[in-house]
């Protein structure tokens, strides 16, 4: 699949074969402009179906393979996700809306990810452990769970599947992946790499769909393991209903409410900076993005005018353009729901200090045909009249522990500006208290209040004098609280799709037992 939409039907890939199974069909849009991208079957239970009985059947086999082996599959694939960087880049914008350096991020992301699981097949994997006989050894060994269930978001359509899926196939493990519903051209993409790898049939399946298709992989008595990533509400359903079923494992990484703390002697221009990328990068809608900015009172002010100022201009617009910062909304669901935040926020107290939520028209970029952006009856037009458009909302308001607002993830570039007094201690209270544990950040030139936020805040990424987006693909990624349940990437989700096996050799001619135990009959 290419560049261009085309009037074809796309399918799933499932057994080595494309499919159109007998769902409806649904489309992928374009957030910036509406425009139809392509036309995709719903995969229904019939669909998943085979595609675990593919995934089951090819395990025995796949899972004989040596590493390195299963590995080569993903180095062809690597080598294509950066032969087709820009391209891809493109594609992942027009998909899901994110300015272009970040679609080209999602890519380098996946690459990097693939290049981590593939290079990993060269690194002994298990533990020789020591015996208390000395005729034993004893070793770990890890041996893959069998059929791995994947479901990832919209917000990295490249780079999330590759976090689950990469790691899983390495490991011996056959795949069964639901793409997000919003970004199915991306999953076309991925799928077809997977067929022109040439890796054998069943080993990687691919179903589009909704939510039904993805209840069918997660439920399904021959997944082994379900990796995750997307919404608490979904996530905490995954993991209560696979978790609780002896045998079967999920590692899930959920949402967040993510905050910075700026302190008393925090470097202005670095919390700025930091803030900002933060809260607006990616529209918001990353699961690491900040919604509150906890700051002290003594730079309060400056701050406030500071990163209000920014808010206040930053430039909205197409995001295949690289002088624009936040592309769309994803869809006009989540327009509504970034609305009824804002709102909730209002009703709550909240002084607002920036409300871009609907943009002027003339800030809506101006499409490429003439007379675009506004006609003359006052109603949008131009290809980005359609466009789910909004821009930022900051606000201050008196921080008390059970604010909705403060405490519910928005997903979007909602911010709220919450004034502190006191030291470390009184920020970190703050910033520990919502339900949410992922992502954080402190800003702060005493490392003595860096070494108490790195130990005390109640989250899985912090950083300091950082954005608290932009995690790297080699360290663990996933939360505490209501943000986690399991790692569903890097070293971490070996643990997910792995078995261990302790394995005792003797080496002796008698048997002698360990614990001074008797081997007298
Ligand atoms: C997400 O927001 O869902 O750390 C994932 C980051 C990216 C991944 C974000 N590497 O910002």
């Amino acid at each position: 699949m290419s560049q261009q939409a085309t009037e074809q039907v796309y399918g799933h890939y499932i057994g080595g074969e494309w499919t159109e199974g007998s769902g409806d069909t649904f489309e992928s849009e374009n957030p910036a402009t509406g425009e139809t991208l392509a036309t995709f079957r719903r995969g229904t239970a019939a669909e998943v179906d085979r595609a675990l009985e593919a995934a089951d059947e090819a395990f025995e086999e796949w899972r004989e393979l040596s590493y390195i082996d299963r590995a080569e599959y993903l180095w062809d694939i690597y080598h294509e996700l950066r032969e087709r960087h820009q391209e891809l880049g493109e594609i992942v914008t027009k998909e899901c809306g994110k300015e272009i350096s970040e679609g080209k991020a999602d890519v380098t992301e996946a690459w990097h990810m693939v290049e981590w699981a593939a290079g990993n097949a060269r690194h002994p994997h298990g533990d020789v452990v020591p015996s208390e006989v000395a005729g034993k050894d004893s070793y770990m060994r890890r041996k893959p769970r069998g059929v791995v269930g994947c479901i990832t978001p919209w917000n990295f359509p490249v780079a999330i599947p590759f976090w689950h899926m990469a790691i899983a196939l390495v490991e011996g493990n056959t795949v069964v992946w639901k793409p997000a519903e919003q970004t199915p051209w991306c999953g076309q993409i991925i799928a077809e790499m997977f067929e022109d790898a040439g890796i054998p049939d069943g080993v990687f399946n691919m179903v589009q769909g909704f939510g039904d298709a993805g209840a069918a992989i997660t439920d399904d008595e021959r997944v082994d393991t379900v990796l995750f990533t997307g919404s608490a509400e979904v996530g905490h359903g995954i993991a209560d209903k696979v978790g609780g079923e002896p045998g079967k494992l999920a590692a899930c990484e959920m949402g967040g409410k993510n905050g910075i703390v700026v302190t008393e002697n925090a470097d202005m221009d670095t919390a700025v900076h930091s803030a900002v990328m933060s809260s607006f990068k990616t529209t918001g809608q990353r699961c690491v993005s900040s919604e509150r900015l906890i700051v002290h009172e003594d730079v309060y002010d400056e701050f406030k005018e500071r990163f209000v100022d920014i808010a206040q201009d930053i430039a909205v617009g197409d995001p295949l353009e690289e002088s624009t910062f936040m592309g769309p909304a994803i869809e006009a669901d989540h327009v509504e729901k970034i609305h009824r935040h804002n709102e909730l926020a209002r009703e709550e107290g909240a002084e607002v200090l920036v409300d871009r939520f609907e943009l002027e028209d003339s800030e809506i970029p101006e499409g490429h045909e003439e007379g675009a952006a506004t006609a003359a009856d006052g109603e949008r037009s131009g290809s980005y009249a359609n466009g789910h458009w909004v821009g930022p909302f900051v606000y201050e308001i008196d921080y008390e522990s059970d604010l909705r607002c403060l405490n519910e993830e928005c997903f979007g570039p909602h911010v709220a500006l919450l004034e502190y007094s006191g030291d470390i201690e009184d920020a970190v209270e703050i910033h520990n208290d919502t339900p949410y544990g992922l992502a954080g950040a402190i800003i702060s030139e005493d490392y003595r209040q860096l070494n108490y936020f790195r130990d005390h805040a109640d989250i899985g990424l912090a950083y300091a004098n950082l954005p608290c987006i932009g995690a790297e693909v080699q360290l663990p990624f996933g939360g505490v609280k209501k943000s986690g349940n399991g790692y569903p990437s890097a070293r971490e989700a070996i643990e997910a799709v792995t078995e261990r096996t302790a394995w005792t050799m003797n080496n002796a001619d008698e048997i002698e037992m360990a614990q001074g135990l008797s081997a007298d009959i």
